[in-house]
C-alpha cells in the first residue's frame, strides 16, 4: 500500500526498486489490455455476485455497494506485458467487507472471478483476503472508464494486472484451483510479479 512516509524521515522508493524485474514504468499513460469486446454495462440492471462455497451466498446492487463503507487502494500496478503504472488510486470497496457477509466455508481454496463478458481468471483464497483486493468504481477520484473495466471492476494490485478482472460480475468460492481465461492460455496460474511469474512454467 502506498503509505506517505515522508514525515517519518524515510526516503520516498527510487523507480528502480518499485520496478518488479523486468517491467518499464510507463509513465502518466495507461494501457489497455481487453481480450473481448467492452461492453456496455448498465449499472441499474447490473449485479456483483458471490458464491459457491460461501455461507451465504449474495448478490449486491449498485446501490447496495455504494452504501458499504468505502476504501481505497493508492499504489503501483504491473501488467504482464512489462508496463508498470506508478501511485495509481482507485476507490470503490474492500473485498474483505463484501466476504464479511458472504463468508467463504472453511473447505474453500480458490477463487474465479468472472466479467460479464466471460473473462475469468483464478486465485488462491490468500491473494483476495485481508486488504489485498478491491471492487473499483473510481480511477483518479474520476468514474472508471468503460475501456478500464468501467463501471466497476475488481482490484488484485499485488498480482499481475491480468488478475483485476474488467466488468466484474461475480466470484466464486471453489475447493479446488481451476484455471482462468489467460491462466489456460499459458499465463502463470498465480501471477506474482515480484517472483517474475509471468508464464506456466515460471517459478
Ligand atoms: N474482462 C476482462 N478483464 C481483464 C482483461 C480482459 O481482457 N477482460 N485483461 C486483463 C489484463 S491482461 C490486464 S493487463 C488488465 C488491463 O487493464 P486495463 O485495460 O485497465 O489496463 O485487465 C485485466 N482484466
Ligand atoms: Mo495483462
Amino acid at each position: 500500500m502506498g503509505v506517505t512516509r515522508g514525515f517519518t524521515g524515510r526516503r520516498r522508493k527510487g523507480a528502480d526498486e518499485r520496478l518488479p524485474p523486468g517491467q518499464y514504468d510507463t509513465g502518466a499513460g495507461w494501457p489497455v489490455l481487453t481480450a473481448e469486446l467492452a461492453p456496455q454495462v448498465d449499472l441499474s440492471t447490473w449485479q456483483l455476485s458471490i458464491g459457491g462455497l460461501v455461507e451465504t451466498p449474495t448478490t449486491w446492487s449498485w446501490d447496495d455497494l455504494r452504501a458499504l463503507p468505502p476504501s481505497s487502494y493508492n499504489g503501483d500496478i504491473h501488467c504482464v506485458t512489462t508496463w508498470s503504472k506508478f501511485d495509481t488510486t482507485f476507490a470503490g470497496v474492500s473485498l474483505d467487507t463484501l466476504l464479511e457477509v458472504a463468508r467463504p466455508r472453511p473447505e474453500a481454496t480458490h477463487v474465479v472471478a468472472t466479467a460479464v463478458t466471460g473473462y475469468t481468471t483464478n486465485m488462491p483464497i490468500d491473494d483476495v483476503v485481508d486488504g489485498k483486493a478491491w471492487i473499483v468504481w473510481e480511477f483518479g477520484g474520476l468514474p472508471l472508464a468503460t475501456e478500464h473495466g468501467g463501471p466497476v471492476r475488481m482490484l488484485v494490485p499485488h498480482l499481475y494486472f491480468w488478475k483485476s478482472t474488467k466488468w466484474i460480475t461475480r466470484i466464486d468460492f471453489l475447493d479446488h484451483d481451476e484455471p482462468g481465461f489467460w491462466e489456460r492460455n499459458g499465463y502463470h496460474d498465480r501471477g506474482d510479479p515480484w517472483l517474475e511469474q509471468r508464464y506456466q512454467g515460471d517459478a
